[in-house]
């Protein structure tokens, strides 16, 4: 990459902040080399799993410093790496070798929010929460929510697309995305940052880039629509004697709550003892016994009384009929905000534990939880599962409305041996089920290969064709999603 550091650096308004490099050519055009330690951020994912070496990260300020920044490596076959937050949990956002990543942190301004219809147009570069505390000042909300919000950016999410804790309300970003800005491979823009609700006109392009996973196109512009926000929450967890049980919850509290029921998460034993020894901050169990499994149920309405009304009836409900052991009801913000931990401090919490092979699945809701005892049988039956073994835990959680189960496994460490042991064998169990063995985290470096487990062949000869058509130097994200890395992955 050295040769082209000038090239790079005078695409740039102010390559002293938007170029951070370790290669000895930046002082040419008055940029500072940087210490090899300031790039490990963007050389290294959230789990510290997937590692690059990059020596070039590209900060742009806006979307023309994209462009030329794309054109260039276009022209001369430089890879290039999309990252936004760098959250993502499949490998996708870090290089494999020594690509230039392409940060969008500096993207980072609010174009417009329109009151009346509740729709922002943000560069890719905001992080989730900055937006979501920007439209709250108007009444409005994020269409999702995630635990990595606080670092997420809108871009990221759009590529991932990204699902979270309020799909089951408010569904997918495949709705809630009006439109798109984009730098397309080589270097064009897609001006697509409509801000209508309906549009029939051709084909719906920015659907093709949503959850594309940075490998066809560089999002820096996205318009979205915004929900209001209910002016009243309340939050509940449940203690539950099993997984069926789970199962007969869900359809009662759908019927109770109806239109108010914002989410309904569910985690297992194993989460909240992993909680309990490992989160960064101190979570308390509020209940007095253990319970095989724990549901949350939000309710975000705009009238308390009403929403009070009919969890009430449901709280009733439940234990005239037994069908709940315990229940926890948060009094205030400060008690919904601890409850909330609960559940998202799980991935934080195994990531502090170990090495953490994920599993983001989609299944029918009966098998979720099979497949988590499968596989802790599986690892007991071989000596493999406990403290000082291979497998520490293995936890099950997740989003039981959107049929959407997480399977943590905490390795002492990433091997080969330990990755043997989880596949196929995973994946050919949720290929069984007619799964999905992406259900909202995308294929990126992880899953690339293991596409054909959940799509035919004509589908991703399909995607492979789009690829080539809008990449067909490959420069876009090599080594990620279902394409193999180009034979000479930089020019230079
Ligand atoms: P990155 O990690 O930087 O990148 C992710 C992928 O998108 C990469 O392939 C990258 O190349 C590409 N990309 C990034 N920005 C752009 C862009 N502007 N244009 C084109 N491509 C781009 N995910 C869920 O779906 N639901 C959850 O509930 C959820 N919870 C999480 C909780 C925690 C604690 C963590 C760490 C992660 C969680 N995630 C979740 C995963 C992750 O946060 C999401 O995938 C998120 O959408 C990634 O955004 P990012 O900006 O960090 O993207
Ligand atoms: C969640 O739902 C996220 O908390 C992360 O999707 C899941 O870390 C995971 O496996
Ligand atoms: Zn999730």
């Amino acid at each position: 990459t050295a040769e082209h550091i000038p090239e790079l650096a005078a695409l740039l308004a102010t390559p002293a902040t938007s170029l951070l490099t370790t290669l000895a050519p930046a002082r040419e055009c008055g940029v500072t080399p940087v210490d090899a330690a300031e790039l490990v951020a963007y050389n290294h994912d959230w789990m510290n799993k997937y590692r690059g070496r990059s020596a070039c990260v590209v900060k742009p300020k806006s979307t023309a410093e994209v462009a030329a920044v794309v054109k260039y490596c276009a022209q001369q076959r430089i890879a290039v790496v999309p990252q936004g937050g760098n959250t993502g949990l499949v490998g996708g956002g870090v290089p494999v070798y020594d690509e230039v990543v392409i940060s969008l942190a500096n993207l980072n301004k609010i174009r417009s929010f329109d009151a009346i219809s509740g729709t922002l147009v943000a560069d890719a570069g905001c992080i989730l929460e900055v937006l979501d505390n920007h439209v709250a000042e108007k009444g409005y909300m994020m269409p999702l929510d995630l635990g990595a919000k606080g670092s997420c950016h809108i871009g990221g999410n759009v590529a991932t697309n990204a699902g979270g804790l309020r799909f089951l309300r408010y569904g997918s970003l495949h709705g809630n995305v009006l439109g798109l800005e984009v730098v397309l491979p080589d270097g064009r823009v897609l001006d697509g940052l409509s801000t209508l609700r309906k549009d029939n006109t051709g084909f719906d392009l920015k659907q093709l880039f949503i959850g594309s996973e940075g490998t066809i196109g560089l999002i820096t512009g996205v318009s979205i629509i915004t929900p209001r926000r209910p002016s009243a929450f309340n939050v509940a967890v449940f203690g539950l004697p099993s997984f069926e049980a789970i199962q007969t919850l869900f359809p009662r509290v759908k019927a109770h709550l109806g239109e108010v029921l914002s989410a309904f998460e569910f985690f297992d034993a194993a989460s909240m003892t992993l909680v309990q020894g490992h989160a960064s901050q101190q979570v308390r169990d509020p209940f007095e016994a253990k319970h095989p499994f724990y549901v949350l149920i939000e309710t975000g309405g705009s009238n308390k009384e009403h929403d009070d009304a009919k969890l009430s009836s449901l709280l009733e409900d439940l234990m005239e009929n037994s069908l709940i052991s315990d229940g926890v009801l948060a009094e205030n913000e400060t008690q919904i905000a601890g409850l909330w931990t609960l559940r998202e401090a799980i991935p934080e919490a195994a990531n502090r534990a170990g090495a953490v092979y994920k599993y983001d699945l989609s299944m029918p809701v009966d098998k979720m939880n099979e497949l988590v005892e499968v596989l802790r049988a599986r690892f007991e039956e071989k000596g493999l599962l406990g403290e000082g073994k291979m497998f520490s835990t293995v936890v099950g959680y997740g989003h039981i409305g959107d049929g959407n189960v997480h399977i943590n496994v905490v390795a002492d460490k990433f091997t080969p041996e330990a990755e043997a042991q989880l596949e196929p064998f995973i994946y050919e169990w949720v290929s069984e089920v007619s799964g999905s063995i992406s259900a909202e985290h995308g294929l990126g470096r992880m899953k690339g290969e293991k596409i054909g487990y959940s799509k035919s062949d004509v589908s991703v000869e399909l995607m492979q064709s789009i690829k080539k058509m809008l990449d067909p130097h490959r420069i876009m994200n090599p080594g990620k999603v279902s394409w193999r890395l180009p034979v000479c992955l930089l020019a230079c």
